[in-house]
């Protein structure tokens, strides 16, 4: 199973996120993120055995997130995939420290592999024609989080499909 951790906007946001996918879909084409599948990844696991799979359900379950708030206020994108996202100017210290927390976890378990870099981010397009960021509308929104889900991906001919396993304590 291909899994990753990610906290997901809560409705009222995911409905502004969407409405920033519009416009970058109209700008920009590719494919839009449908809004349910909205979110921001804290750890891409890959290929997880079913029986590891379950433990970690587990642990996400049994597990509190100190909330936190993570404010959004740019375009960016990355280039070669055709992705176009939006996240924060400044590094966010609450989320690299939360971050870094399930890495050090993930690391005992023996899972996935912790990346050099990490840019908190919400994929809005992939496979976007062009990445032109200029002239974007200016953003700022406020994300208020407290929970963590262990979400499973599936790729199917209409793109990657997500699926809530566990979450944590809200
Ligand atoms: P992306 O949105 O920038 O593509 C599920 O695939 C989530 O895990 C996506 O948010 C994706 O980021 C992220 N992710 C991080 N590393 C990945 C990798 N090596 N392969 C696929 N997805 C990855």
């Amino acid at each position: 199973m291909r899994l990753f951790l990610a906290l997901v906007p809560p409705p009222e946001l995911r409905g502004r996120l969407g409405e920033l996918a519009e416009i970058a879909h109209a700008r920009c084409g590719g494919r839009r993120m449908p809004d349910e599948s909205l979110h921001l990844t804290l750890a891409f696991l890959g290929e997880v055995a079913e029986a590891q799979a379950s433990e970690l359900a587990e642990w996400v379950q049994g597990m509190t997130i100190e909330p936190g708030e993570w404010r959004l206020d740019r375009w960016g994108g990355f280039r070669r995939p055709g992705i176009v996202w939006v996240g924060g100017r400044e590094r966010s210290p609450t989320l690299a420290h939360l971050q870094g927390r399930l890495w050090g976890s993930l690391e005992s378990l023996g899972l996935g592999t912790r990346p050099t870099r990490f840019i908190p981010h919400v994929t809005l397009l992939r496979r976007a024609s062009v990445v032109d960021l200029e002239h974007f509308p200016s953003i700022d929104l406020l994300w208020s989080y407290n929970q963590l889900e262990l979400i499973q991906s599936s790729v199917d001919e209409r793109g990657a499909r997500y699926r809530t396993m566990a979450a944590s304590q809200g």
